[in-house]
């Protein structure tokens, strides 16, 4: 007999001395970072956007596609996105972070997709609030968590599944999580979950459930795989763990100057250098920006700039007009996206390692040394941005390969 076992891998701890992959390789070319010159963006342009797709990017067509919600409701109904358009139209601008970023940095290194440290972005987008269609529904009065199905299929660790999620009534009855069409102003691509996804404000990459169709409301915890399993902060494979949910404080530095192809290694000019970046939380507003030029060992404090749902749009935002001025602004304060801040460095020649580090109105902030948990996930490890700041320009004849 063949089974889905015969195909599939258990999650592993890389071995000390073990490289990267050819499966991780496959999976970190399917998954693309954002690169972090595209940090300078308010709005992350759309084919800049980390991705994180588990299975297939499915195929589904927007004028056939439709949404149960059934379950633990009075009135199941089923909706397209004719429908869901026809709704109240909200658009807000929110950091997606992915819960494995910076999962390759770790030791022992948990063996997935092997983030470094910029699977994030930011984007505006629209659709229509979650809350009114459960109350239409009718959330009956012991409605525990709310399902919520993708189109995509697969198999991991030997258990086949469509990819869902679950997610506490609460959480769902915020009135900032949305029904999704669009992206950016346009329709939402097919590999950010078109026609349809999930978006929850605060909470990790998981949550926000693309090629959405079913949402279904449970009297239980959800026990399906990717809540049960998967998403976990454990210490070994047999601590059951807590769930991962909001995403922990982080700060990211546009690396400055410009890179070596092969090391990413940063050449700076000496002299005032601006070094900018972004910084975000989940949990709660972020309240300062600290940064090292030497690893963590010293810390200055960084400029935070305000929350702005009016801040500049990227040249990314392909935003509609509305009449006003030409730009189209969140309907929010912009309290889920990031936050740009800015740092003055007197560069002098040497070697640097760059880093930021975020902290929020929660308490919460960012080590220094590595958080570890069994799937790599949450660990909010600050970065590493290696600089060498030198005076002379070096162009040289390229170097004769030896015979
Ligand atoms: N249906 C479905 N939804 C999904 C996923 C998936 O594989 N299938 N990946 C999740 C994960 S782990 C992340 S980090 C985000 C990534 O969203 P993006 O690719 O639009 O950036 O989508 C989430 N939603
Ligand atoms: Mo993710």
């Amino acid at each position: 007999m063949s089974t889905v076992d015969d195909v599939s891998r258990p999650s592993r701890l890389a071995d000390p001395d073990e490289g990267i992959s050819i499966e991780e390789l496959g999976l970190a070319a399917r998954n693309h970072a954002l690169p972090l010159e595209a940090l300078r963006y308010d709005v992350t342009p759309v084919g800049l956007h980390y991705l994180l797709i588990h299975y297939d990017i499915p195929e589904l067509d927007a004028e056939r596609h439709l949404l149960t919600v059934d379950g633990r409701v009075d009135r199941p109904l089923t909706v397209d996105l004719a429908a869901l358009r026809a709704r109240p139209r909200v658009t807000r601008r929110v950091t997606l972070e992915c819960a494995g970023n910076g999962r390759a940095l770790l030791t022992p290194r948990p063996v997935s997709q092997p983030w470094l440290s910029e699977a994030v972005g930011t984007a505006e987008w629209t659709g229509t609030p979650l809350a009114p269609l459960l109350r239409e529904a009718g959330l009956s009065t012991d409605a525990v968590d709310v399902v919520f199905s993708g189109a995509d299929h697969g198999v991991e660790r030997g258990v086949e599944q469509d990819y869902q999620r679950g997610l506490p009534v609460a959480e769902a009855l915020r009135e900032e999580v949305l029904l999704a069409y669009e992206m950016n102003g346009a329709p939402l691509l097919p590999q950010h979950g078109a026609p349809l996804r999930l978006v929850v404000p605060g909470w990790y990459g998981m949550a926000h459930v693309k090629w959405l169709t079913r949402i279904t409301v449970l009297d239980r915890e959800f026990d399906g795989y990717q809540n049960a399993v998967a998403y976990r902060l454990r210490t070994s494979v047999d601590d059951p763990g807590v769930p991962v949910t909001r995403i922990e404080p982080r700060a990211l530095v546009q690396p400055p100057g410009f890179p070596d192809f092969m090391s990413r290694t940063r050449v700076v000019r000496p002299g005032p250098c601006t070094v900018r970046g972004r910084a975000w939380s989940g949990h709660a507003p972020v309240t300062s920006v600290e940064v090292t030029t030497d690893g963590g060992l010293t810390w200055a404090a960084a400029t935070l700039a305000p929350a702005t749902p009016e801040g500049r749009h990227g040249p990314g935002g392909q935003n509609e007009q509305d009449g006003r001025d030409g730009q189209k602004r969140p309907d929010d304060d912009g309290r889920w996206a990031w936050r740009s801040w800015r740092y003055e460095w007197p560069a002098t020649p040497g070697r640097y390692t760059l880093g930021a580090r975020a902290s929020d109105a929660s308490g919460r902030t960012q080590p220094v040394e590595q958080p570890w948990n069994r799937g790599g996930f949450a660990n909010n490890l600050v970065q590493r941005v290696e600089v060498v700041v030198t005076g002379e320009r070096q162009v040289s004849e390229p170097r004769r390969l030896s015979p």
